[in-house]
Order: structure tokens, then C-alpha cells, then sequence
């Protein structure tokens, strides 16, 4: 059970955060004045307590923990039927796989709904801290909650299934050819050609104006259930799952992106005056926003695909093409997950099960319809752990084979948990382990050492390689963080349905700087073309995880010794890293996550400074660059 990254009812079952509960034995009113002090906020209360286990468990401290036994008991038998089926139905979208999908996902709701108003009959009674946090999980692990009213379980159900089943099948038309979305990333990755990187650009998102009433009656369904366990809306549910009130948790997000702002815009200043040597004033003008198909990324999420069209004119130096090179060594998408694991054994952790080959999605089927966004599943919250992606080969999908792959072991490495336990100390973790592991991964020395880069580049080439990774990791921040931004402003009502497409264009320019190729149709809907939207997971998870890799990088990097510059450093081979690291993952979601971080950093918070310091080098050389050309642009 629990995948990550799939439907929103997968999602559904992940479980999220609980409150802080630091003290040996408490109640939910000295566990919320605990957090109080130390973060303002204030615990939210839950109704609709049902009243059918008040028999069965008395509010003592014996009947929370028998009551939790029991929800247990309930959720891992139910989350492992539920992932049989979600599974079945990511690897083959028909009409009946889709059916039992939504039937099964109804029932998880129903039954998480039911657990978490049932937990709020603990609230006033003394319980140790480990059921408490517990009792907390129930309530903020659901992803969408429906209201307890008959049917709603049922048609927010339908809906999520609909909404991510549309996304995964949806093609277009392109120069007479029907193109899925995985043969239109390598397009727009690969084209220089701003006609057709701007059909490609504008035909994805033909995909996508027919889930628009479908995503707003969602939000109405989700708000109404959020409300009902007690939280202002769904966005608020969310942005609770951070061991600290949610107004608190949205100011850190806003504290880390002030922090690494400036930085976006040098990078952006600079990406935007060589599109403008190349394309010239009518396609990229030289001032203002970047027209976002220009980027060599559907989304304009990442931009390394572009490298060769920012690459520095002097020095002669440039950053290897990661795609020339797996292809050259005869690099097939088995190979490259073999690879992967090969990154994490060589820490010291276990190899896959053999499982893990046999039931795995590898690569796109030809014969029947799929979810092709890349996720990685633990079945049974045991052993049976997989991934399903299309693997291409080529220098994104090495990197995100990793990333899966670090789903897969932080899985397994927290199996020994309870099972409301089993998942990241908070979601951007469990993004951040795979990145974590990649960012080894792609150093020109451990390529060199498996054999894919002939010889190791000398410092010459610190500033191409830090300009390829800039465009990966920087020009990520800000999407990162709007893609929420977008989805708090829709679950709190200040965006309306109406005003859907118009307030993802204006946070597309006030976060990225970047425009659309051209105007956008009245019915356009394009925050469904982007895989999480639809497919209802939360995105701020991506920008922490962006935080954190680095945090954990510079950590490592220290533990093994390493005296170099932070993005040179490789920890392949470093067992004791391994271990150490292990032991974090191994704490899963048991704990607050400023412990967990503490565990493998010794750090006990958000800090952007590590990303700042594997950078200074390149942030250095960019401002020099961008000298006498104006930056920046304009949000209005
Ligand atoms: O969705 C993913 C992973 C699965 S959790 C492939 N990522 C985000 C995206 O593709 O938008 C990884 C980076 C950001
Ligand atoms: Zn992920």
C-alpha cells in the first residue's frame, strides 16, 4: 500500500503529519498548548464523533490504545486491497479497472472519514505521546476528505478516478501524428524551433479543459469534508502536516523562497538574455518574462534540457550531455534502474527483491493505456515494493529513477514502524531521499567511476556543470512553490472557478516570470495539465524537497570527510553514510521531522543555505555575467 504519487485516493492513504507531541504522556488540550507555545497554533477541533465505538472503546488511555490497535488492524488490511486495485488500474485504464478503482478509493475515504472522527473521542483523555500522535495522524493523513453525508465518498471518488484516468490517456494532435504526453516531453525537450515548441506546448493543453467542472465540484466535496473534521479548508488540511500551525508552515515557505529568490532571478536574467541572442526580439524579448516553451520542459519546471542553447561562450568548457552518454554505452531502461540500485547498495542497503523485477512497470506497454507519471508503490507495506514509470533513456529519467528509487527505500527502511507510522517524516522527505542520492549520482566523478564519463573533469568545468544543475534544481523553486499557491488561493474560494486558468497564468508570472506562448483559449484549464492537479497530490512537498537534499547533502558530504566543493562530492561507496542515513529513514513518520532531520544533519529546521552554498560559486559567476543588463520583471 501506500504509493507514492499516484491518484488522489492513493494519496489518500498516505498518511501525513502529526502535531508535535514531545512529552511522554499527554492529551490533546496539552499537546495543542504545547505547540502553541512553540509554533502559535492552535488545534483544531474535530466533530461528527460517531458514536459506534463509544461502546466498544471507553475514553480511557485503554480504549485510545485499543482503538488504534483496531484502526490499524482496519487500515492495513483495507490499504493493501486498495493498492492491489489502484495499481491494476494505473497499469491498465479500462472502464472496469477505473470502476473498482473508484469503489475501493470511496471505502478508503469512508473508512479514514469514520477513524479520524472516532479519534477525536481521545481528545481530553491522557494518553502516552506515540497513540496521541497517532490519533492526529487519522485526522491529518487524508489527502481529500469527503463529508460523512451519503454519497459523497462515492461521487469525489468517481471524480479523482476520472480526473487522473483523463490526464494519463490524454494525446493530441502534432504535425498529423497522435502524441502522448511522453513522446511530446521529448519533443519540446529536443526542439529549437519556437513554432513547434509552441504547438507543443499549446496541444498538451487541449488535454485538459474537459476536467474543469469536474475539478470544482472536487473542491466543493473536499472543502465540505475538510470543514467537517475541523479545518478552514482543504488547502488548510494540508498545510498542517508540518508539525507546526499552517499559517506558520505557509510564512516558512515564504521565509525559504525570500531566501532563494534572488538567486531564480540571476539564473533567470541570464537564461533570458541568451534566448534572446538566439531567438531575437520577437520570440524572447530581451526585458520582462520568459516565454515558458522555450525552455525545454512542458511545464517549464526544469530547464536543463536547454543547456546547449545557455552553455558559457568561454572558457571551452561544457557540462557532458547525460542522454549522449547512456545512449553511446548502450544504456536500456532496465539498465538504468539496475544502476540505481547499484547507487544505494553500494551505501551498504539491500538490493531489491526479486519482486521488485518481476512486478514492476518499467517501460510503457504498447497494448493497453497507463499512468505514466513515474511513481513508486509499497503494496503491502512490506516487501512488495515497485515502480511503475515509461522510462526513456535519457539524462531526466536517469535522474528520476533515482528519485523513485528512494520512495522504494525509505519504504522499506521504515517497515519495522507501526503502520500509521510507515512515511516520511513529513512528504518533503520522502521527495528529498532520491534527490538526495542523484545528486551524487550525476558528479562527473561517480559517472566516470561507473564508466559512463571516459575521463574527470577538472574545476574548468565546476561553472558548466553548476549551470546544468542551476537549471534542474534553482529554475525548480519557484514552479515548485505556485503549484500550491495556485490550489490554496482555489480550496480557500479566493479563486474562483472562473477565475481558474487566469490566477494559474498570473502565478505563473509572479513566481517563474514566465508567460504563455500565446493568449490562452476562454475554456482553457491548464493547471490539469500538470500531473499533480488532476491527479490531487500536493506540490510543496517538491520545493521542501529541493530545500532538504541539499541539507542532507552537505551533511554527508561532511560525515564522509569531504573537504571539496559541495557539488563535487559523491558519497557512492561510503557505507557509514549509508548507514547513518538509514537510521533516519528508519524513524518514518514516528517522530516530529525536525528530529529526523537532527538525526542525519544535526540541523533542526528548514534551511536554505545549504543550496546556497553547493551554488555560491555559480551565483557568483551569474551576477558577473548579468552585469549592465536589466533584471527582472514585472508581475502586472
Ligand atoms: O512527480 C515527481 C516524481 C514522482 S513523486 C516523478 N516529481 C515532480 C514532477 O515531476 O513534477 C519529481 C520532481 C517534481
Ligand atoms: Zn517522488
Amino acid at each position: 500500500m501506500k504509493p507514492i504519487l499516484t491518484t488522489a485516493s492513493v494519496l489518500a492513504i498516505t498518511f501525513g503529519l502529526a502535531a508535535c507531541a514531545t512529552t511522554a504522556s499527554s492529551t490533546d488540550a496539552e499537546n495543542a498548548a504545547l505547540i502553541e507555545q512553540q509554533s502559535g497554533w492552535t488545534a483544531q477541533a474535530s466533530s461528527g464523533v460517531s458514536s459506534s465505538s463509544s461502546d466498544t472503546y471507553p475514553a480511557t488511555a485503554e480504549g485510545a490504545a485499543a482503538f488504534i490497535a483496531s484502526a490499524e488492524t482496519t487500515m492495513t488490511e483495507l490499504l493493501e486491497r486498495a493498492a492491489r486495485i489502484q495499481w491494476t488500474r494505473a497499469t491498465n485504464i479500462t472502464f472496469d479497472t477505473m470502476w473498482l478503482e473508484a469503489k475501493v478509493n470511496a471505502e478508503v475515504t469512508e473508512t479514514q472519514v469514520r477513524l479520524a472522527n472516532e479519534a477525536a473521542r481521545f481528545n481530553d483523555v491522557q494518553v502516552p505521546a506515540d497513540v496521541r500522535r497517532k490519533l492526529n495522524l487519522l485526522k491529518l493523513a487524508i489527502v481529500l476528505p469527503a463529508p460523512t453525508r451519503a454519497g459523497a465518498a462515492t461521487e469525489l471518488a468517481d471524480i479523482t478516478t476520472r480526473l487522473d484516468s483523463t490526464y494519463a490517456t490524454g494525446k493530441f494532435n502534432f504535425k498529423g501524428r497522435t502524441l502522448t504526453l511522453d513522446e511530446a516531453n521529448v519533443l519540446i525537450a529536443e526542439s529549437r524551433d519556437p513554432a513547434e515548441t509552441k504547438a507543443l506546448y499549446e496541444g498538451w493543453r487541449t488535454v485538459s479543459p474537459v476536467m474543469k467542472a469536474d475539478y470544482a465540484r472536487m473542491v466543493e466535496i473536499a472543502n465540505e469534508g475538510s470543514r467537517d473534521l475541523g479545518f478552514a479548508d482543504t488547502g488548510a488540511l494540508w498545510r498542517s502536516g508540518y508539525d507546526m500551525a499552517p499559517d506558520a508552515f505557509a510564512a516558512e515557505t515564504d521565509r525559504l523562497w525570500a531566501q532563494v529568490k534572488p538567486f531564480y532571478e540571476n539564473l533567470h536574467c541570464y537564461v533570458r538574455a541568451r534566448l534572446n541572442e538566439k531567438y531575437g526580439d520577437a520570440v524572447q524579448p530581451a526585458t520582462g518574462p520568459i516565454r515558458a516553451d522555450l525552455l525545454g520542459n512542458m511545464w517549464s519546471q526544469q530547464w536543463g534540457n536547454i543547456y546547449d542553447v545557455v552553455a558559457p561562450k568561454t572558457g571551452g568548457a561544457s557540462s557532458y550531455d547525460l542522454t549522449n552518454l547512456l545512449t553511446s554505452s548502450g544504456y536500456d531502461a532496465t539498465k538504468m534502474v539496475k544502476t540505481g540500485e547499484g547507487f544505494y547498495t553500494s551505501l551498504g542497503l539491500a538490493g531489491l527483491p526479486q519482486t521488485f523485477w518481476e512486478r514492476s512497470q518499467i517501460t510503457r506497454p504498447r497494448d493497453r493505456e497507463v499512468v505514466c507519471h513515474a511513481s513508486a508503490w509499497d503494496i503491502d507495506n512490506l516487501d512488495d515494493i515497485r515502480i511503475k514509470m515509461c522510462t526513456q533513456v535519457n539524462g531526466d529519467d536517469f535522474y528520476t529513477v533515482h528519485h523513485e528509487l528512494g520512495h522504494n527505500y525509505y519504504q522499506r527502511a521504515y517497515t519495522g514502524q507501526p503502520i500509521l507510522f510507515r512515511n516520511g517524516a513529513n512528504d518533503g522527505f520522502h521527495e528529498a531521499i532520491g534527490d538526495f542520492v542523484g545528486l551524487s549520482a550525476l558528479t562527473p566523478t561517480y559517472l566516470n567511476q561507473i564508466g559512463l564519463l571516459k575521463t574527470t573533469p577538472g574545476a574548468d568545468e565546476d561553472i558548466p556543470f553548476l549551470l546544468k544543475m542551476a537549471l534542474d534544481k534553482i529554475a525548480f523553486l519557484p514552479f515548485g512553490l505556485m503549484v500550491d499557491r495556485w490550489r490554496w488561493d482555489v480550496f480557500s474560494g479566493k479563486t474562483t472557478p472562473d477565475q481558474y486558468n487566469a490566477a494559474w497564468t498570473a502565478d505563473m508570472l509572479k513566481y517563474q516570470g514566465l508567460v504563455p506562448p500565446g493568449p490562452r483559449p476562454a475554456d482553457a484549464f491548464d493547471p490539469g495539465a500538470k500531473y499533480h492537479v488532476p491527479g490531487n497530490t500536493p506540490y510543496t512537498r517538491y520545493f521542501l524537497a529541493h530545500i532538504y537534499q541539499f541539507q542532507f547533502q552537505r551533511a554527508a558530504c561532511k560525515q564522509a570527510g569531504w573537504t571539496g566543493p559541495l557539488h563535487r562530492c559523491s558519497v557512492y561507496g561510503n557505507t557509514e553514510v549509508g548507514q547513518r542515513f538509514n537510521a533516519m529513514l528508519e524513524m518514518g513518520q514516528s517522530r516530529p521531522w525536525p528530529e529526523a532531520m537532527q538525526a542525519f544533519t544535526g540541523e533542526t529546521g528548514n534551511d536554505a543555505s545549504a543550496i546556497a552554498d553547493y551554488f555560491a560559486p555559480l551565483n557568483t559567476w551569474l551576477t558577473e555575467q548579468n552585469r549592465g543588463k536589466p533584471c527582472g520583471w514585472s508581475s502586472t
